[in-house]
Parts: C-alpha cells; structure tokens; sequence
C-alpha cells in the first residue's frame, strides 16, 4: 500500500453522489482507503456512525488496530432541583434512536466540497424504513500543520505538511447537535472528537435586576422537589442568565466510546504505565525524577480508570503475540483529553441510571451483547445497567479480545455567547500507536 491510496485489490468508487473520486481517497462500497489505513464505514440507527476493521499498511501487511469503535451512549442531566427540571436526566443515544440519530448534513458548510457522502436506511417512528440522506461524510483536508519538523542551522531543514482523513457524522437530539468525527492522521493515530452545539435548554423566569449582578449562593429548593415559583435568585443558582427573562439552565454532557480494539490481533491485555516520583540518595545533584511503574490489568476492577493530574498514567492496549524491533510489545495508547469528573453523589439516581460515567476507562472482555454503556434499554432504567452489571463479575482481561469504553465529559455553564446558538465545543482523545511501529510512520511522507 502506498502513500497515494492505490489498493491492492483496485477498488472502483460507487457512489450516486457527483465528485466519484474524492481527493486522495478510495472508496468501494462502504470500504475507505485513504494512504496507509484502511477501514469500514456504516450509518447506524442508534449511535450514528461504526467504523470497524481498521488497518494500516506496512510493506505489503496489513496490521489490525481496531475491530470496532463507536459512539456508545450519551448522558445529559440537567442540574435544576425545580420539580419541572429535577427529571430533565436524558440518556440520548438509547433513549432517541426512533428515525435514526443522526441527521443530514449540509453540503459545503457541514462538510466541505469535496466530501463524498452516505445515507442512512433507518426504521422511522412508526417502524417504516426511511433514508435518511447525507449522514455520513468523508473528506481529506490540509490541516496548515505539520506532522514533524526539524530546523537544521547546516541548511538541513526538513518539515512535511499534514493531511488528515476525516469521517463525519452530525446528530442532532431535540435542541442539541453534536458532530461526531474520526480523524485518521498520517503519524499513525486516530483522533475521535466529539463537538457540542444547538440551543441551549432554557426557561423564562421574572426579569433579572441590576442587583443581580453578582448572584446568591443558593436557592430554595430542598429535597422534597416542592415546586415552587422560579424566582430570579433561584433562576441564578441553577444557570446562568442569557436575556432578561431566559435562564439557561447549568447541565452536563458525557459521551461513551466503545473501542475494540485488536492490536496486532485479538490477544490484548491493558497495560497501565504510572508515572512515579524517585526520590533520589542524598548528596545527589538532583532531589527527584519520574519514573515509569507498569502494571497489566488481569482483571475489569484493575482497569476501571479516571485521570488524574496527581497520578498520571498512561493507558496501552498491548500485543501479547507482536512485539517491535526492540522486543517491547506493540501497543496503541487511548490518550484522553480534556474532561471532566461528576460532581454528582454516588447515591443519585440520574448518575445510578448512567454508571459508566464513575469511571473514565472501562475495560471488560469482548462479548458480542455488551454494546452500550447504560444497558440495552435505559428508556425508564434501574439503576447500574450495562457497564457495571457487566463488570460485576469481574471477568478476565488479560491475553483475551478486550474492549474499552472511554468517556468523554464536559460541565456546561453557559454563557451570553452560547446564545441563542452555542458554538461548537470540542472536546476529543486519541488513539495513538506507542511502539505499534519501529519509527515515526510518516517518515516517507512526500516533500
Ligand atoms: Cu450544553
């Protein structure tokens, strides 16, 4: 496999769509080859977008990454104790997949000209199958980055423009839209970023007065969930003034990834780097290094996991059959970015309903029923479906066919400029190849 994208088995692009040959990819069917990667792409009714048996080329092998990896659920509670907000708890992939989850997108502004398109065959409201059209583009971008650089004072020099492949799909549940991309990058990494958008959920409340400012450190709600009228202070409490009378009302957003992957194949184990400080003997220039402490995971307790700047770690998927030119075995680290834990107590039923959102990475065995991080149904749920029912058991995840489960979160206090539109957050981790390769992969790269 090259750097221009021919594929071994010639694939001919089919696509009703005008612009049959999209810049610098190859499509046949549904099968994307874009340079070294190789992979699937589908629509899908409940979480949007799958993409599956991701590959990338060296010499003339193609080495597995991923099996799968997909939006699992998303969790949006809302955090008004009001007795009209208290239940505004939304677990919007299981609970809204009815017509499909995402919507189509717009050509030239949703994605840009160039992008070849998929539509989305889904069961309506009614249970009639409907196309959804445009829910799925693919596009090639010039980032204006670079994939690595080096300035040399002897004339030297050397630098290679970055190219990314990009799979998008947009969903869009009641006022909220959230963008879902897959960034397939030329140093070998998959960077999976979500971006929250829409219409903030608002309500009307008396106006608010210039004494305002500042506002009350409390409301005066208690826990019986008594309505009663929505005052300015309390209005200030629980959200954030975006007009005179709107109060738009302060809640979270927490999106779950399931990631199969199979690096180098199906037997994996999750290795745990901690980073440690060594305290270094007396008369010693230095007081203090770190050092790396690896642990594997033998079970799903060890690997139910949540980032810490006091602790850091690093999070590897391992090869227990490949091994690099130095003998360290293959890997692809899930690197988190930025993200959020739940202020939420353990004991509430909203967080109970969603309790994959207690641990940031979650690691169980494979096993082809367990899909969606808040259970199969979580429309009316109890409590501590899916991941931690699963979990319970902790099951075996050492050598085996593992699956992690990263969650994404973000606080959302909104702001005057989130209205009447909020512009798109984003937030996002990365799927990155940690002696996967024995050198930097985009060493070839063209001037
Ligand atoms: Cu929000």
């Amino acid at each position: 496999m090259d750097r221009a994208g021919s594929t071994p088995e010639g694939g001919i692009l089919r696509c009703k769509y005008p612009l049959l040959n999209g810049p610098g990819f190859r499509l046949n069917g549904h099968q994307v080859a874009w340079q070294k990667w190789r992979f699937h792409v589908r629509p899908d009714q409940r979480v949007g977008m799958i993409i599956s048996a991701v590959t990338y080329g060296e010499g003339d092998q193609a080495r597995p990454i991923l099996y799968q990896g997909h939006l699992s659920e998303i969790f949006v509670p809302y955090m008004d104790p009001s007795f009209a907000w208290y239940a505004r708890n939304f677990l919007d992939a299981g609970e809204f997949s009815f017509g499909g989850l995402s919507k189509p997108l717009i050509p030239k502004q949703d994605c840009p000209e160039h992008a070849i398109y998929f539509d989305a065959l889904v069961a309506g409201d009614r249970g009639r199958p409907h196309t959804v059209p445009k829910t799925i583009c693919v596009f090639e971008r010039v980032t204006g980055d670079m994939v690595w650089r080096h300035w040399d004072e002897d004339g030297g020099s050397k630098s290679r423009a970055k190219r990314d492949l990009v799979v998008r799909t947009a969903v869009v549940i009641g006022n909220y839209d959230y963008v879902f991309d897959w960034i397939f990058q030329q140093d070998g990494a998959i960077r999976v970023a979500v971006g929250a958008t829409g219409i903030a959920e608002t309500k009307m409340v008396t106006p608010k007065t210039a004494s305002m400012n500042t506002g009350p450190a409390g409301g005066t709600h208690g826990s019986n969930g008594q309505e009663t009228p929505t005052t300015t202070e309390d209005a200030d409490a629980y959200g954030h003034f975006v007009d005179r009378q709107i109060v738009a009302v302060n809640h979270d957003h927490y999106f779950n990834f399931r990631l199969d992957l199979d690096v180098d194949g199906i037997a994996n184990s999750l290795l745990i780097d901690r980073l440690k400080t060594q305290i270094l003997p007396e008369g010693h220039p230095r007081r203090s290094v770190w050092v790396r402490e690896p642990m594997l995971a033998r079970q799903e307790a060890d690997a139910q996991l949540n980032i810490s700047l006091d602790r850091p770690a690093l999070w590897r998927v391992i090869s227990d059959s490949q091994t690099n030119h130095v003998g360290y075995p293959t890997s692809y680290q899930l690197m988190p970015g930025k993200n959020t834990n739940t202020l939420l107590s353990p004991d509430d039923y909203p967080r109970r309903r969603a309790g994959f959102i207690d641990h940031h990475l979650w690691v169980t065995p494979y096993r082809v029923n367990e899909r969606y991080a808040a259970g199969d149904y979580p429309t009316l749920s109890k409590p501590e479906q899916g991941l931690p029912a699963w979990s319970s058991e902790n099951r075996s995840i050492e050598n085996t066919d593992i699956v992690l489960w990263h969650t994404i979160g973000m606080h959302h206090l909104v702001r005057a400029e989130d209205w009447p539109v909020t512009p798109m957050l984003w937030h996002s981790f990365e799927l990155r190849p940690f002696d996967f390769f024995d050198r930097n992969p985009a060493l070839d790269l063209p001037k």
